[in-house]
């Protein structure tokens, strides 16, 4: 069994950088001082469920209204398919030219519930494609541990949030990775240095749960990654009961994406039968990576086991560097499905971006919709 334990102090720079996150301080001689933003790193396996494209949306309408910098992707799923899929979605979000990397080795069997890659590859009725994007750049598109190494080592000490919404094989990676060209750390110090925390969806608490897919699809590099993640980095988990009741069905998609827009997630929806029973667990993950704790009721401390099947357990203690969401009420539920669908109503159309440098990116109008308060359990 593995386990992560002692939470030791960090460096000052660190704490302070942690401190500032998500809230303003005021000077006794001046204004207010703007908290930095959360830096993202985005690691999902598009290409299966749905969810991770709303995921991939809300970050950048987050980013369109400041409250967030969207480093880069990660794609886990293997099949340059899916990272091409992201590299389209980025293209009509104004972005061509944000990094996605992808998994080299990776969980080659891993089910697919929703066989949508291909739909980027769509095209109008005169044959032109519907979604444009740009390619890799030179060199290939990197590999996944590769892109972390690559962001991380570019980024202030303890300024970046990981968001993981697929499998843990490109963070194992990374871990696992030694000192090179990119940085003088080997990947465990390098996050170490780099990351105020992880927030992940995956793993299921619940008694007697069949191990939860994301951690089930590659259990080895989930072992690797409670191995040598460092234990003074916190974890936070969006388990998969915490989304389980939060349903978006494809009317409500649709409705919400008008029927003029031409956005590769309406395209999905159109293409594919997503009625498999999916549920709304990833943007929950990016929620928390951008606005922080407020909006969640959190689990106490605690320490993670990871059996060889990817099944997990929790257990509680005061120095474990884990979290998790607590799952809600009907009425938190109901909220935060408002606050997911508001990203689709609220998205503009963004010219369409071949290679070269994207248009700008209109600032968002609004902020997107207050997270609802905090459900706290009955204990
Ligand atoms: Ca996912």
């Amino acid at each position: 069994m593995l386990r992560i334990t002692p939470r030791a102090a960090r460096s000052a720079p660190v704490l302070a950088a942690l401190l500032l996150a998500g809230c303003s301080t005021t000077s006794p001689s001046g204004p207010a001082e703007v908290a930095p933003v959360p830096r993202i790193i985005l690691d999902t396996d598009v290409g299966s469920s749905t969810d991770d494209l709303f995921a991939l949306e809300m970050l950048y309408r987050y980013e369109d209204a400041g409250r967030c910098r969207l480093l880069g992707v990660v794609v886990d799923r293997p099949g340059e398919a899916n990272a091409a899929f992201v590299d389209a979605m980025n293209a009509w979000a104004g972005r061509p030219e944000l990094p996605v990397g992808l998994v080299r080795r990776g969980p080659e069997k891993a089910m697919v519930f929703i066989d949508y890659a291909l739909v980027a590859d769509a095209t109008d009725a005169d044959g032109r494609p519907l979604f444009p994007r740009a390619a890799p750049g030179p060199g290939g598109r990197p590999d996944g541990w590769v892109l972390y190494r690559r962001l991380l080592a570019g980024q202030p000490d303890g300024s970046v949030t990981i968001c993981s919404i697929g499998f843990l094989s490109c963070l194992a990676q990374l871990l696992e990775s030694p000192p090179d060209d990119l940085s003088p750390l080997g990947g465990a110090e390098l996050v170490r240095r780099k990351v105020a925390r992880a927030i992940v969806m995956g793993g299921t608490f619940a008694k007697d749960a069949e191990p939860e897919y994301n951690f089930a699809m590659d259990p080895e590099a989930v072992r690797t990654f409670f191995r040598l993640w460092p234990r003074d980095v916190d974890v936070v988990f969006s388990t998969a009961e915490v989304g389980d009741a939060i349903d978006y069905p494809t009317a409500l998609v649709l409705s919400d994406i008008g029927p003029t827009d031409r956005h590769p997630i309406r395209q999905v929806y159109l293409q594919c039968d997503c009625e498999t029973g999916q549920r709304m667990w990833d943007p929950l993950a990016v929620v928390q990576a951008v606005e922080g704790d407020a909006p969640f009721a959190l689990g106490d401390r605690g320490t993670v086991e990871i059996a060889p099947d990817g099944g997990a357990s929790f257990a509680r203690a005061p120095d474990g560097n884990c979290r998790r969401q607590l799952p809600g009420d009907a009425a938190w539920n109901a909220a935060m499905l408002e606050k997911i669908r508001s990203f689709n109503r609220r998205r503009r159309r963004i010219g369409r971006c071949g290679r070269g440098r994207p248009r700008p990116v209109p600032r968002s109008s609004g902020r997107p919709l207050p997270c609802p308060p905090p459900w706290r359990p009955s204990r």
